[in-house]
């Protein structure tokens, strides 16, 4: 159940049976292996959000302060998050870029702490001189929005000396500008023969299969119409054969769909994030990124019984 805590690979811990190179193209991988965590990946995994910023659209301000981000992530695991998710450089639309010193002092001494708590960090980032520093600290994934497309990012996390795992993310344009009539022929195609390419070239460049998480990167660049599409539509990218992480967690569509127009606000936005994180999870996603952890495990945790359930 969400909670229950990933195991430490071993030294020489069989992976998916192949090694790296033969291992067929859709050939799902049911192993997450984030530093030296693994995840068998037999259940839904809870990744909660933790951003370190002044502007991002949820809880910006709310953490800066370290003693509040430390608390928050201890409840966060307390209530069954399987993941942390640090962020330096808030990602909502229109927001514009952080430098990179201000993102490095904001994230690095806080992961410092965070790597003894017990769970993976993941450090959101799409620099790579803050991914190599976060995995100094003891960062266990990389989360880039940008999929490792930053000049030196691939070579940053292949070349670490503690193998990270690596969320690919699909964004169009950049998160200044991306919700600018945002404008496909086929998102469901596009998005996945990007990740496909992008997860192509991080096995190429030496990323274990098992350390790559790919994700549509809903609100990135995309109209309510395209994420809920590329929601339906999720066991095909599920079929590339990665792990699919979701993030709808109190994003714009979840408040279009519930009615914005009437006047609600952010935080209205808890029980259609968790509908979605169950819409997600039903398609086959294997990591939800949540802001609201006890909910969703808790949701998590009816749906699995559903599922176990005897016939
Ligand atoms: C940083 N960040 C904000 N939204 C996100 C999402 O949907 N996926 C991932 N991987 N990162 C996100």
């Amino acid at each position: 159940m969400p909670g229950t805590r990933a195991r430490i690979a071993s030294p020489g811990t069989t992976l998916s049976g192949m090694n790296d190179s033969r291992a067929p193209a859709a050939s799902l991988s049911r192993v997450l292996l984030c530093g030296h965590y693994r995840f068998p990946l037999d259940r839904p995994l809870v990744m909660g959000v933790l951003n370190v910023t002044p502007d991002s659209f949820s809880d910006g301000g709310r953490f800066l302060d370290p003693g509040a981000a430390l608390a928050h992530a201890q409840q966060m695991i307390a209530d069954g998050a399987d993941l942390i998710d640090v962020g330096g450089e808030s990602t909502r639309p229109g927001a514009p870029s952080t430098p990179g010193a201000v993102e490095l002092e904001r994230v690095v001494p806080l992961i410092e702490k965070l790597a003894s708590f017990g769970v993976p960090i993941s450090a959101d980032t799409r620099k790579p001189a803050v991914m190599r520093a976060a995995i100094a600290a003891g960062a266990s994934m990389v989360n880039d929005v940008q999929a490792a497309r930053a000049p030196g990012a691939l070579e940053s996390i292949a070349g670490a000396a503690q193998p990270v795992a690596l969320c690919l993310m699909h964004m169009r344009g950049e998160p200044a500008t991306m919700q600018q009539a945002p404008a496909y022929d086929d998102v469901v195609a596009e998005v996945k023969a990007f990740l496909a390419e992008r997860a192509r070239a991080c096995e190429a460049a030496g990323v274990a299969r098992e350390r790559i998480v790919v994700d549509p990167g809903f609100g990135f660049g995309k109209t309510v119409a395209h994420n809920l599409a590329l929601l339906r539509a999720l066991p095909e990218l599920v079929a590339l054969g990665y792990p699919v992480l979701a993030g709808l967690s109190r994003k714009a569509t979840i408040g279009a769909l519930i009615g914005q127009e009437r006047g609600r606000g952010i935080g209205d936005r808890l029980a259609g994030s968790v509908a979605a994180a169950l819409a997600a999870v039903a398609r086959g996603a294997a990591i939800v990124r949540v802001h609201d952890v006890r909910e969703t495990v808790d949701a998590l945790k009816v749906w699995r019984a559903v599922q176990d359930s005897p016939q």
